[in-house]
């Protein structure tokens, strides 16, 4: 008898590592997105991603320099990032945030950040 009851407790046990496992699975791993800076544009303007997950400029140009600067946000203008350099930001909230090249103010972009599976 006693043995039984410990074989139904170890049987739950088991159940219940079994969910947390899958619901650990659930989770959606953060992504990383890339947008090349190519003949003064970004490419691509406009990316939407989820909460979390983080975008790579990478300056693609011969020589020309650029920056992504998130005005809108209050932010200070970031460094100019050279040929073969990048530059990363991760967004930690949804919304439309629109940027826009430092020395370049016609060279716009967004990112729309959304919540997983909405
Ligand atoms: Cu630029």
């Amino acid at each position: 008898m006693k043995r039984s009851i410990s074989r139904t407790t170890k049987g739950w046990l088991l159940a219940a590592l079994f969910l947390l496992s899958s619901a650990t699975s659930l989770q959606v791993a953060a992504e990383t997105h890339t947008i090349e800076i190519k003949r003064m544009k970004f490419r691509t303007p406009e990316l939407t991603i989820n909460v979390g997950d983080t975008v790579t400029w990478v300056n693609k140009e011969y020589r020309q320099y650029h920056s992504v600067w998130f005005e809108q946000l209050g932010e200070p203008e970031p460094e100019y990032f050279f040929p073969k350099e990048s530059f990363s930001r991760t967004f930690g909230e949804a919304g439309d945030f629109s940027y826009r090249c430092g020395p370049h103010p016609k060279m716009t972009g967004v990112i729309k950040v959304i919540e997983h599976g909405k």
